[in-house]
C-alpha cells in the first residue's frame, strides 16, 4: 500500500495557529525528525487541515536538526515496486504542500539532508540559521533522491551542484548556501524561526490572489515558452487586479493612505 495511505503519527507534527500563521513542526528529534511514513502521512495531514484563516506557513524541526532526510530504517525492506510507491507518494504530498493554498516559509537549523532538503526545496522561502548544513548522502547510502530533489533542487542550485553533492557528498554550509541560491535568508544560529515567522507575517499580509498567482503561476511560467507565459501572466495579473481588495490597496497608495515602498 502506498505511503500517502500509512496511519499519520500525529503526536510527530505539531502545528501551532498565531493569527494569520500557522508554525507547523517536526517533532521526532530523537531520531533528527527522519522522515518515516507516518511523519509523512502526519504533514500531508496537518497541512490538509489547516484553517481557512491561515494565510502563510513556517515549517521547523524540534531540536538540533532540521530534518536527517527519509527514515532509513524503513528503507531495508521495501522492494522495488513499494520504493516507486513510496517515492511517488513524497511527489504527492510535497506536491500538495507546494501547490497549495498558502506560502511555506522553511526555518531551517543544523542538519537539512536527503529528504529533508527535499522537503525545504518544496517550501516557498528558507531561512538558514549559521549552524545549518545541505547534504545529499543519498549518492554514498547507493540510493538515488525520490522526494522531487533531481526536479526541485537543481531549479535552485543548478543540476552541476546537485550532481557535485550527490557524486562528492560535498555538504554546503549555511553562508555558501545562500550565496547559491539554495536559502534565500542567514540568520545567526537559533534564530531561523523568529526570522520565518517574520517573513510569514509579512506574506500573510499581502491579498490571497497575489500570494496565489506567485505560488502556481511563477513556477509553471517558468517552464512555458515565452509566448505561452507572456499569456499566463496577463491572465493572472488580470484576475488579481479585479479583485476588491487589489482596488482598495490601489486606491489606499493614490490617497495617499497605503505604504510607500521605503529602501530599508
Ligand atoms: C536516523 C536517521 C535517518 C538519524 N533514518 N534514523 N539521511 C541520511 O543519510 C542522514 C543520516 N543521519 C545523519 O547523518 C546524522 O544522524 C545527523 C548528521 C543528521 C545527525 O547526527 P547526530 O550525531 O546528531 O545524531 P545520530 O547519533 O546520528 O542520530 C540520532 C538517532 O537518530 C540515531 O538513532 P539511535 O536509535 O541510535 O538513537 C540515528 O540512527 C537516528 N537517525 N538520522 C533513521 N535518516 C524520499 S527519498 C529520500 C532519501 C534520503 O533522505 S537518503 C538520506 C537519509
Amino acid at each position: 500500500m502506498p505511503a500517502p495511505y500509512a496511519t499519520p503519527c500525529l503526536e510527530e507534527v505539531s502545528v501551532e495557529h498565531r493569527g494569520a500563521i500557522s508554525i507547523v513542526r517536526l517533532c521526532r528529534p530523537k531520531k533528527r525528525n527522519a522522515i518515516s511514513d507516518g511523519l509523512m502521512a502526519a504533514i500531508a495531514r496537518r497541512f490538509d487541515e489547516l484553517p481557512e484563516s491561515t494565510r502563510a506557513v513556517v515549517i521547523d524541526g524540534e531540536g538540533d536538526h532540521f530534518c536527517a532526510g527519509l527514515d532509513l530504517s524503513e528503507l531495508k525492506e521495501r522492494d522495488a515496486v513499494q520504493g516507486l510507491h513510496h517515492s511517488r507518494s513524497w511527489h504527492h504530498i510535497l506536491t500538495a504542500i507546494e501547490f497549495g493554498r498558502v506560502p511555506i516559509v522553511a526555518a531551517l537549523h543544523g542538519a537539512v539532508v536527503g529528504g529533508g532538503l527535499e522537503l525545504a526545496s518544496a517550501c516557498h522561502l528558507r531561512v538558514a540559521d549559521e549552524t545549518t548544513f545541505f547534504a545529499l548522502p543519498e549518492g554514498s547510502r547507493g540510493i538515488f533522491v525520490g522526494g522531487g530533489g533531481s526536479v526541485r533542487i537543481p531549479k535552485l542550485i543548478g543540476a552541476h551542484r546537485m550532481l557535485d553533492m550527490m557524486l562528492t557528498g560535498r555538504v554546503y554550509k549555511a553562508a555558501e548556501s545562500v550565496s547559491i541560491g539554495m536559502a534565500q535568508y542567514l540568520v545567526p544560529p537559533g534564530q531561523s524561526l523568529a526570522k520565518a515567522i517574520e517573513l510569514a507575517e509579512r506574506i500573510a499580509q499581502n491579498a490571497p490572489m497575489t500570494n496565489y498567482a506567485l505560488m502556481h503561476g511563477l513556477p509553471r511560467i517558468a517552464e512555458q515558452p515565452a509566448d505561452h507565459g507572456f499569456l499566463t501572466e496577463a491572465m493572472l495579473a488580470a484576475i488579481a487586479q479585479s479583485a476588491p481588495e487589489a482596488k482598495a490597496r490601489v486606491r489606499a497608495f493614490l490617497d495617499g493612505t497605503g505604504p510607500k515602498v521605503k529602501a530599508d
